[in-house]
This record gives C-alpha cells, sequence and structure tokens, in this order.
C-alpha cells in the first residue's frame, strides 16, 4: 500500500494510471478538521491547543503539518505528538497511543510557541497531505448520554505513556472533589452528599484524605481502615472513582509512617484488589526532605500495594509537598533524572492557586511531557487553605490542566470554616447539598468547572 502511494505521488500528473496499474481500490476518503485555540499567552510566548478531528477514513498513522506566521512565531515545547519546525513549517506526528484515529475521531494535542511583535493564528493545516478544511458540528462525545458512569465507561485504569488511560487505551481526566480529614468531617460524607457529588457535581472521583497524624489513622489504624473501605464502596456505588490518600503531612518525611504504610496498603489493596474503581496514593506531601528519601519510600510501599493488587495505579508524592520539588528550590528534573522503579505509577503535583502561579504552571507544563502528574489536591485559595480565592489562577490552572488532560481533586468537599471549603459552614448538619444555596464562593467556581460534560472516548 506504501508502495502504491508513494507511486501515485509521483505519477500524479501522468495519464492512464489506471492502465499502469490496474484496477484500483476507491481512493481512501480523507478529511480533517482542526480546531486550534491560544489557551494562554504572556509576554513573547504562548500556549495552544490544537485538536485533530479526523473526518476521513480511519488512519493508523498521521502527520499535522501547519505554517506558523510570518511574525517570528517559533515552537518551543509540544505534547501528545512528535514536534518538529523546519523554517516556518512545524509537523506533529502520532505517537503510540494516539496514531490510529479512527473516523471522526479527535485527538488534543498542545503546543508552547514564542513570538515578537502580533500572534496570529497559523494557517495551512494539513493531515497527511490533505487540507483541514473540514468542519462537523459539536461531535458530542458520549454516544449513549445520560448512561454510564465515570468507571462504567473507564473500567480500570492504567497509565500509558505521560498519560492515565481507561480500558480502551485512551487518555482521560478525571476531575473531582477531595474530602477534608476523615477524622474531622466524616458526618460530611454520606449516602445524600455522595449522591449530591455524583449527579449534581458529575464529580469523577472522590479522594479519601486519611490523615496519618493529627488524631488520624495512628491513633485507630483498624476503624481508619474499615472507614476508608466503606467510603471506597459508597464512590463504586455511584460510579466514582476512589483515590486512597495516605495524608502524609507533618512530618514531612514519609519514612516516618513507612510500618504502618506497609501495613495500612497491604489490608486495603487485598481487600479492594477486585475492584475497578481505586486508585492508591502512598504519600500526600511530603516535605523536608529529599527525592531520595521519597522515592526510597515509594520503592518499599509500591511492591507491598503490587502483590495484593497488581493492575492499580499508584500515585507518589514529591518533595516540597508534591510540588515536583519547586517548593523547596528544586524542580522535576530531580525525578525525570531518577524516577521511581516501578510501572503503572504517576506523580502528584498540589498548588494553591492564590499561593502557586506562573513558575509553577510553567513547571507543570514541562513536566507533562515527561512525567505521568496527577493532581490530587488543589485550593482556590492560598496555601493555608483559607485567605481569598484567587478566581484567575484558578481558571488558568484548570485551562492548562484541561489542556493536558491532568486529572485533579479540589480541596475540599467539606463545611470546614475555611475558604477553601466547597460547602458553607453548617451543611454536613443539614440533608441538602444540591441547592446553590450550600456553595461557597469556592464551591461554586469548582462545581461550574467539574459539572460539565466529560468526554471519555469509548473505543
Ligand atoms: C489543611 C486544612 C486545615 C487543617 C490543616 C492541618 O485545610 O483545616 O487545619 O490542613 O491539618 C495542604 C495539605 C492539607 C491542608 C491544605 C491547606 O495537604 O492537609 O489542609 N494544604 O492548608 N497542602 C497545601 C495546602
Amino acid at each position: 500500500m506504501k508502495r502504491i502511494v508513494a507511486l501515485l505521488a509521483t505519477c500524479a500528473t501522468a495519464v492512464g494510471l489506471t492502465a499502469l496499474l490496474g484496477p484500483q481500490p476507491a481512493a481512501a476518503a480523507a478529511g480533517c478538521k482542526v480546531d486550534y485555540t491560544v489557551t494562554s499567552q504572556w509576554q513573547g510566548g504562548f500556549q495552544a491547543g490544537v485538536k485533530i478531528t479526523n473526518l476521513g477514513d480511519p488512519v493508523t498513522g498521521w502527520t499535522l503539518n501547519f505554517t506558523l506566521p510570518d511574525s517570528g512565531q517559533k515552537l518551543v515545547q509540544g505534547w501528545n505528538a512528535t514536534w518538529a519546525q523546519s523554517g516556518s513549517t512545524v509537523s506533529a506526528a502520532g505517537i503510540d497511543w494516539n496514531r490510529t484515529l479512527a473516523t471522526g475521531a479527535s485527538t488534543d494535542l498542545g503546543f508552547v510557541g514564542s513570538f515578537t511583535g502580533s500572534n496570529p493564528k497559523p494557517s495551512a493545516f494539513t493531515l497527511n497531505g490533505v487540507a483541514c478544511t473540514g468542519s462537523v458540528e459539536d461531535p458530542g462525545t458520549d454516544p449513549n448520554p445520560g448512561t454510564g458512569t465515570p468507571v462504567g465507561v473507564n473500567g480500570q485504569l492504567h497509565v500509558c505513556g505521560v498519560n492515565l488511560c481507561n480500558q480502551y487505551n485512551r487518555p482521560i481526566q478525571l476531575r473531582g472533589m477531595s474530602t477534608h480529614g476523615i477524622q474531622w468531617f466524616s458526618k460530611c460524607y454520606n449516602s445524600a452528599s455522595l449522591d449530591a457529588l455524583a449527579k449534581d457535581w458529575k464529580s469523577d472521583l472522590l479522594r479519601i484524605a486519611m490523615y496519618v497524624q493529627e488524631d488520624g489513622y495512628e491513633t485507630d489504624p483498624a476503624g481508619f481502615t474499615s472507614r476508608v473501605n466503606s467510603l471506597v464502596d459508597m464512590a463504586e456505588a455511584r460510579g466514582m472513582y476512589a483515590l486512597i490518600d495516605f495524608h502524609t503531612l507533618t512530618p514531612g518525611d514519609p519514612n516516618y509512617n513507612l510500618d504502618r504504610a506497609k501495613t495500612f496498603f497491604a489490608s486495603v489493596a487485598a481487600r479492594n484488589a477486585a475492584k475497578k474503581n481505586v486508585v492508591y496514593e502512598i504519600a500526600n506531601e511530603p516535605n523536608g526532605v529529599s527525592w531520595t528519601a521519597i522515592k526510597n519510600y515509594a520503592e518499599q510501599v509500591i511492591p507491598v500495594i503490587r502483590a495484593a493488587d497488581p493492575d492499580a495505579v499508584i500515585i507518589v508524592g514529591t518533595r516540597g509537598w508534591s510540588s515536583l520539588g519547586v517548593s523547596d528550590g528544586s524542580s522535576e528534573t530531580e525525578v525525570v533524572n531518577n524516577p521511581v522503579n516501578a510501572t503503572n505509577i504517576m506523580y502528584a503535583f498540589h498548588f494553591y492557586a492564590a499561593s502557586h502561579k506562573d513558575n509553577y504552571r510553567a513547571t507543570v507544563s514541562r513536566a507533562a511531557s515527561k512525567l505521568p502528574l496527577f493532581v490530587t489536591e488543589f485550593g482556590t485559595v492560598s496555601a493555608t487553605g483559607g485567605g481569598t480565592m484567587d478566581r484567575s489562577s484558578t481558571t488558568a490552572w484548570l485551562d492548562l490542566l484541561d489542556q493536558l488532560k491532568i486529572s485533579y481533586a479540589n480541596w475540599t468537599y467539606s463545611d470546614a470554616n475555611e475558604s477553601s471549603a466547597a460547602l458553607k459552614p453548617g451543611t454536613c448538619d443539614g440533608t441538602d447539598y444540591s441547592s446553590s444555596g450550600v456553595l461557597t464562593e469556592s464551591g461554586a467556581l469548582i462545581k461550574s468547572r467539574i459539572s460539565t460534560a466529560d468526554s471519555f472516548p469509548t473505543s
């Protein structure tokens, strides 16, 4: 087939082609649509999303080409494809998990570019040499709208490349909420509140924050293990993923809790091994401790989980309160250069939008093409969990995470008397979790982001 295509190309102007080659199969239908969006722009630079939709016959490999405007635009770095620039032409070639595109299928790429002067849209988008002039009505991503929960649609998750992938081996983003410390706010996690989370918020996941210290697990291991398990079941019954968060915080060295972690994870992994909705987060926020020490902890806890539950995704906290080291003056390179020796794992990144801004976002943009990242905790406020909500920083963050398909959980689905809480104080003493009146400013913003339709690929 390749040979014929090459020949056709060479002989494109020749007459009598049919006579030359004999009867031809009908030419493959081709066509494509490109949605190009500048998702953020700053002095001299910008980030763009490029969504390709294949409107022709299925392809098993593709290259997208486009022309940068004559304004000093340059490709700096791209993701979800192999990117190159030659002169003003940029090419992006499909990679292992997205090189097959069925008819109507889409894939999202993105890149960071630099520019001088103005920043117009690139032109002449082609897919495998065919101009992407197609248009489609909003394709709608769920073929059976209203049916299927996040777990029902996506099934057992795994890590593929730098992405979280579903049972169809396609990258997905999960958007959801974290509990507050279950030792303090257990009254907030009941049938009514979890129904609201699944149905009204359309949350894909519940992160179960089990503090180890601060009156948490260490005071009653059996009791907290059983409380976590029952929340896993409640999430499962509603089709939500459950992130089991071993919420270490103070002391910051996870090795302080190594024996407890082994005991806890051996138990929850054995008990939940057959479930498809469980993801393990082995250390919330290591701090004041080196990456080497965190890695050493991870390499002792991960095998304990694997022995009982071999196929689950496991998330490893990172240095500097899960900032990939940035809050400790380091960067993601310490992880890239010395990754945890295990497969099917991701790395945690946390941010608080009022405290962590452009340099943290730049880190995530860079790291996302090298490391599988999961934002297992973030706040719309300052790192204290209080203060004023930062709407613009939160929006910039969530746009970035959507673009990169990075999953996230917001701190917190609780009625704590602090601005990071999504529910107003006193809500959990009542029965209404659904009306807009129970939402804080942060809750309203986050619910509006989480409750939009998911676009989980199903083939
Ligand atoms: C905060 C809670 C607050 C509690 C404090 C100490 O919001 O009510 O008193 O912990 O336990 C984190 C941590 C998370 C923090 C949160 C806000 O993972 O436990 O919760 N935060 O400070 N990292 C950065 C911020």
